[in-house]
């Protein structure tokens, strides 16, 4: 059954309950590098069916690996243990839900053979989902939310169940991560929720997680970053190259993106044989998840996203480092074509370096 955008959540204990079909299990997936909205959504999901079937084991499980320094102190104080998917054991004989992610996405590690029972997600619905959503019993999908964690505090306040103090935490800090303290692609909703969480948080705790300790490596990261940034007109960007650790995107996007006097910020890099970009945008109505599909899908890759955050990857196993060096460079200069109108790129300056490097330069990692 799908949920019309603004309708209420009433009856959502019976339709969550018959999704599952009385099945023992359920794992809860998130998207591959779960970032705190993923991890947040699947903890409140997870308080909401143990509520209405106590009787029904419950795991957490993600793709591809926790490599931010707030995600990671954030999962040591998770109400409920988040495992990697490859621990979970007897993957043919659960149900799946997917949170802040959609099946076919490209971005989780949903078997490609199984229907989930259950998609909450507030990204927009591609044509290549949306098949698959059909035969979905429940698919609960919000676009006009700031955060898929909105969408399961709603459920939560809906069936009464009690939010912890550890819960809450972690479902204001994913509310406030998602959207900059609620100033990015925030609705109504979103700040609705978040005050009537704020009274039940453990303040000192968010603060630890928001302001985590970070290992020397994130400082090396961000050099890198900071030498490899480039500027042309509004846009500010950095091509990291081949990456151990791949939050550093996303982070290094939102990071570029405080200039002062730029309205988009691009990162690329490679990881696990793909390239993977993130988009930031200043302008709440800049498209940047259209953007990005139109980026990537012509060259067969997944992306998506909202009008100031957007993601996407490309497969490129096989590829020689020359050819990935070509596709980075002209991946950059379609964007930069794109979102200036400039037919013709050229001198596209260093950010502070006194010239920018190859990031894909041999022997250079
Ligand atoms: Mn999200």
């Amino acid at each position: 059954m799908e949920i019309v955008e603004g309708e209420i959540v009433e009856g959502v204990g019976e339709r969550l309950l018959a999704a599952l079909r009385g099945s023992s299990r359920l794992v809860i997936l998130t998207h591959n590098n779960p970032d705190p909205d993923a991890f947040a959504s699947a903890c409140g999901l997870a308080a909401v069916i143990n509520f209405l079937d106590p009787e029904c084991r419950v795991q957490i499980a993600y793709g591809g690996i926790v490599g931010r320094s707030e995600n990671r102190t954030m999962m040591r104080y998770l109400p409920c243990k988040v495992v990697p998917f490859s621990r979970v054991r007897g993957r043919d004989k659960v149900v799946y839900a997917l949170v802040d992610t959609q099946p076919r996405a490209g971005n989780n590690v949903l078997p490609s053979d199984k229907t989930p029972a259950i998609v909450i997600d507030h990204h927009p619905q591609k044509a290549s989902t949306r098949a698959l959503l059909r035969r979905t019993p429940f698919v609960d999908i919000r676009t006009g939310y700031g955060s898929c964690t909105t969408i399961v505090t709603e459920y939560l306040q809906c069936l009464g169940v009690s939010i912890t103090t550890a819960l809450a935490t972690v479902l204001v800090y994913g509310i406030t991560s998602e959207t900059q303290h609620l100033g990015r692609e925030a609705s109504l909703r979103d700040r609705q929720i978040y005050n009537d969480l704020v009274p039940l948080v453990n303040m000192r705790r968010l603060s630890q997680i928001e302001f985590s300790r970070r290992p020397r490596e994130h400082f090396v990261h961000i050099r890198e970053a900071i030498d490899n940034a480039f500027v042309y007109r509004q846009v500010i960007g950095s091509r990291l190259g081949p990456i151990e650790n791949p939050d550093v995107v996303a982070e290094v996007a939102d990071f570029l993106l405080l200039h002062e006097r730029m309205s988009w910020s691009i990162v690329t890099a490679y990881y696990d044989d793909k390239l993977i970009i993130s988009l930031r945008a200043g302008n709440p109505r800049a498209h940047a998840g259209k953007v990005v599909r139109e980026l990537l899908e012509k060259l067969g890759g997944t992306a998506g996203g909202h009008n100031q955050v957007a993601g996407g990857q490309l497969d490129c196993q096989g590829r020689s480092r020359a050819e990935m060096a070509e596709l980075d460079q002209g991946l950059i200069i379609d964007f930069l074509r794109q979102v200036t109108g400039v037919e013709n790129v050229k001198t596209i300056k260093p950010l502070v370096s006194s010239e920018l490097k190859d990031p894909w330069a041999e022997g250079d990692e």
